[in-house]
């Protein structure tokens, strides 16, 4: 067996849930146009864009503002209640070992390597879907949208994450994120930010999980520290 990676900088490191560890981006997504189809508020997969990592009520608001709509507080929990109920469908049918591509053996990786590995999600459904997938004793912390005030891109849900259940320090301390907001809250919070997809935002920008491992996250993190 080989032994573990020695890593010298990297410390912590803090996943998305959603589009980072497991595909139920397009999930919400087809929810969100659901509901807005009801309303009859035309909605892409580009005005999608701007609703990753954001909050259910942030994204509620984004939609009925695109479509000039505007609704009592009773109709708006009303649907956001339906949208989620939708969403819920959908993540019934992921199958339990569904994650994206290489997200499994990365996290192996990463714990036998002794790096602390925490959830930052703004979803209140994120327990839940660590549990389906049966991932969450890989977790020394998680942070999801029931524990934060302020959402993505207020850097809250990285820095609650690292500060008090991680116990490591933004420097020390690596964000994977596949959404601008989620970048922006990384950086926010002086966390050296991993982006998946097209984010030129963001300290690293790779296309798949599968692309890093342990050591390439070190050299980077201790690489960006040493400018
Ligand atoms: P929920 P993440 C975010 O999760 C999603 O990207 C975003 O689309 C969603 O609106 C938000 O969670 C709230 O989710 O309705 O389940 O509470 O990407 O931060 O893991
Ligand atoms: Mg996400």
């Amino acid at each position: 067996m080989t032994a573990p990676a020695s890593l010298t900088a990297l410390k912590g490191i803090i996943f998305d849930l959603d589009g980072v560890l497991v595909d139920t981006a397009q999930f919400h997504f087809r929810a969100w146009k659901r509901l807005a189809g009801e309303l009859g508020i035309p909605f892409t997969a580009h005005d999608n864009e701007a609703l990753k990592g954001v909050s259910r009520r942030d994204s509620l608001e984004h939609i009925l503002a695109l479509g000039k709509v505007s609704l009592t507080e009773e109709e708006k929990n009303g649907r956001m209640a339906q949208k989620n109920a939708w969403y819920l469908e959908l993540v019934n049918e992921l199958p339990p070992d569904d994650m994206l591509p290489g997200a499994k053996s990365l996290l192996d990786e990463l714990r036998t390597c002794g790096v602390r590995i925490g959830l930052g999600s703004s979803s209140r459904n994120a327990e839940l879907i660590l549990q389906k997938l049966n991932i969450s004793g890989y977790f020394d912390g998680v942070v999801d949208g029931n524990k934060i005030s302020k959402s993505k891109p207020d850097p809250e849900v990285f820095t609650l994450c690292a500060l008090h259940y991680l116990h490591t320090q933004p420097s020390d301390t690596i964000v994977v994120e596949d959404a601008r907001s989620g970048v922006e809250a990384a950086r926010a919070g002086g966390f050296f930010c991993v982006g998946i997809g097209h984010l030129p935002q963001a300290d690293m920008v790779i296309a798949s999980l599968e692309q890093i491992n342990a050591t390439l996250l070190d050299q980077a993190l201790q690489a960006y520290r040493s400018v």
